[in-house]
C-alpha cells in the first residue's frame, strides 16, 4: 500500500520538537542506507523509520489511553515502570490509527524499535539499529557500531542489546523481558 509520507512528515513537524524531528530524518537516511545495504524493503523502512518516535511526545496517560483504544493491543503491566518505552507501542497504534498503516512488518518495528525482540524481522532489525546509531547519537562507541552495522545486522544486535543493557543496570533501571529476550538469542544462538 502506498504511504503519505508527506503527511506524515507535516504531522511530525507539527508533533515533535525540532531536536526530535532532526533525530527522525537522521533515522530515515540511515535506516535507507542500511536497507539498501542488506536488501530490506525500502518503502517498509522508510515510513517505519518516519513513524519510530511519532508518540515520543505524547503525555504518558495520553499514550496509555491511545494503546487502551486499540483493540488488537494490550496494555504491558510494565508500562508503569518503564514509561520510556511505551512511546513504541503508543507510536504503532497511532501509525493504524492516524495514518492508516495495517502493514504488519511496519508496526511492529515501530512497537520493537525500543526494546527489540527476540526473532526480530529484517525491518525491525534496520529500524533498531538505525535509531540507536544515527549519526546524531553520542556516545562512547557510536563510530564503531556504525561500522558494525555496516557488516553485520546481527553483530550490530549483539553489541547494541549488550550496550542497552549495560547502560540500564548503570541507570539502575529495570530490564524489559524483549530487551532480555533480544540479548540472550544473540549470545546463545550461532552467528557473529
Ligand atoms: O526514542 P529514542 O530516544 O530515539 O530511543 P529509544 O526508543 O531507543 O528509547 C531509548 C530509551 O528507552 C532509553 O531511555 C532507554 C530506554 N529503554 C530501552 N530498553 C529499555 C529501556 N528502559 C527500560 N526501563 N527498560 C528497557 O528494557
Ligand atoms: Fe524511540
Ligand atoms: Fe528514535
Amino acid at each position: 500500500m502506498p504511504y503519505d509520507i508527506s503527511a506524515i512528515k507535516r504531522y511530525l513537524a507539527e508533533n515533535l520538537s525540532a531536536k526530535r524531528y532532526q533525530h527522525t530524518e537522521r533515522v530515515v537516511a540511515w535506516a535507507l542506507k542500511l536497507a539498501e545495504l542488506y536488501d530490506v524493503d525500502l518503502k517498509a523502512v522508510e515510513v517505519a523509520a518516519y513513524l519510530h518516535d511519532v508518540a515520543k511526545q505524547m503525555a504518558f496517560a495520553d499514550m496509555i489511553r491511545l494503546i487502551e483504544q486499540d483493540k488488537d493491543e494490550q496494555i504491558d503491566p510494565l508500562f508503569y515502570d518503564m514509561p520510556q518505552i511505551v512511546h513504541a507501542t503508543a507510536g504503532a497504534c497511532l501509525a493504524k490509527r492516524d495514518f492508516g498503516i495495517t502493514d504488519e512488518a511496519v508496526l511492529n518495528a515501530i512497537k520493537y524499535h525500543t526494546t527489540g525482540r527476540a526473532e526480530m524481522s529484517v525491518v525491525e532489525a534496520v529500524i533498531y539499529i538505525a535509531d540507536a546509531t544515527e549519526k546524531g547519537r553520542n556516545y562512547p562507541k557510536l563510530k564503531a557500531h556504525r561500522a558494525i552495522a555496516k557488516k553485520s545486522l546481527r553483530a550490530a544486535l549483539k553489541t547494541i542489546s549488550a550496550d542497552t543493557i549495560c547502560y540500564l543496570i548503570a541507570q539502575q533501571k529495570p530490564i524489559h523481558p524483549n530487551t532480555v529476550a533480544l540479548y540472550n538469542q544473540m549470545m546463545i544462538s550461532e552467528g557473529a
